[in-house]
């Protein structure tokens, strides 16, 4: 079973006109493997130390990815800022995270610029290789990166699981949704968790 769905996923991700998007594990892998904590220690935007529990008592809309991302983040975050904007009074509890796993070109400041032009209250996320990878890994969140063809060392892409992870006010996983869902189905699932 669990490998006929890995099939499946490898098919759709060979299929998927987004082919940097790796597929997330499939979800009868997921269920016997550790769940998502969702436990991270990164900077943020500012520069400033911050941990899944700064965020306490908020709901978490986090995703994945880095700045250089040619289609499969600034799609994300279009959807996840227009969803920010239809929750009205609502949005005032949710925090929309993007953390960076390319922290080489990714810098705080570098973040801070990118996050800035999809949405004001989008915080951007990125550490050591060492604490991404950690944050990535209490996600389930894969990612590698490829070489450019030229070998050029500034052009790499970031092969990454893609998707919305939303966390409950308690910081526990709540929901996870894909990249390619629309605004109104975030929005929806956030009032959801939000209730
Ligand atoms: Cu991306």
């Amino acid at each position: 079973m669990i490998l006929r769905l890995f099939t499946v996923a490898a098919l759709a991700a060979a299929l998927s006109p987004m082919v940097l998007a790796i597929p997330a594990a499939p979800v009868a892998a997921q269920e016997a493997a550790p769940r998502i904590s969702g436990r991270f220690v990164l900077q943020d935007q500012d520069g400033r130390t911050v941990n899944d529990e700064t965020y306490a008592g908020k709901i978490r809309v986090i995703s994945f990815g880095y700045t250089f991302c040619p289609d499969v983040c600034p799609t994300t975050l279009a959807t996840v800022a227009e969803a920010m904007d239809k929750l009205g009074d609502l949005a005032d509890q949710v925090v929309p995270i993007f953390v960076s796993v390319d922290p080489q070109r990714d810098s705080p400041a570098h973040l801070k610029e990118y996050v800035a032009a999809f949405h004001p209250r989008l915080v951007g996320l990125t550490g050591t290789p060492e604490a991404v990878a950690s944050a990535a890994r209490n996600f389930r969140v894969r990612y590698q990166i490829n070489p450019a063809p030229d070998h050029n060392p500034d052009t790499y892409t970031v092969d990454h699981s893609a998707g919305i992870y939303i966390m409950g006010r308690d910081g526990r996983f709540a929901a996870k949704l894909g990249y390619l869902e629309n605004a109104d189905t975030l929005a929806g699932r956030i009032r959801q968790v939000a209730q």
